[in-house]
């Protein structure tokens, strides 16, 4: 199976990336984790997206607050797909890094998620490599079906109540 890389633009966007990796984890998909700055370290973040294919990697994932460059740097650098967290690190909430991340130019695609939306990325990763590997896909498919249930248990508590 291919891996994952989770990159964030300073150890201060952990607590956030810390939930895709969690999701990673869980869904057992390997990856390796880095700090590169598309401002701070340009060399080493875009040398690890010119090494990504042959390193073996299948999709990776940049998280990046303020001016987020990260992803759009990183994709820039490799036809892997690229998917961006906007991290809310500013006064500006995170819109800041938002529309620095989603507003990439033709030719260019970042899928960006929403701000500090790390779970949907790692799980966006996973459906990437899940269309060649079915053992992944039937684990997706398994969290959706108990996430149905979980969103129907809380309707029917719900509608009760107010009846
Ligand atoms: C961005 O600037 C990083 O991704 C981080 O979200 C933000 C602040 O970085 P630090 O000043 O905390 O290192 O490049």
């Amino acid at each position: 199976m291919k891996k994952v890389a989770v990159i964030m633009g300073s150890d201060s966007d952990l607590p956030v990336v810390e939930k895709a990796i969690g999701t990673l984890k869980k869904y057992g998909v390997e990856y390796e984790v880095h700090v590169y700055s598309a401002h701070r370290t340009p060399a080493e973040a875009g040398a690890f997206a010119e090494n990504a294919v042959r390193n073996g990697f299948g999709a990776i994932i940049a998280a990046a607050g303020k001016a987020a460059h990260l992803a759009g740097a990183l994709a820039a650098r490799t036809t892997l797909p690229v998917i961006g967290i906007p991290v809310k690190s500013s006064t500006l909430d995170g819109l800041d890094a938002l529309l620095s991340t989603v507003q990439m130019p033709s030719g260019m695609p970042v899928a960006t998620v929403a701000i500090d939306g790390a779970e949907n990325a790692a799980l966006l990763a996973v459906e990437i490599l899940a269309v060649s590997d079915d053992g992944l896909r039937e684990k997706l498919e398994s969290a959706r079906r108990e996430n149905t249930a979980k969103i129907l248990a809380k309707d029917a508590e719900i509608s009760a109540k107010y009846q």
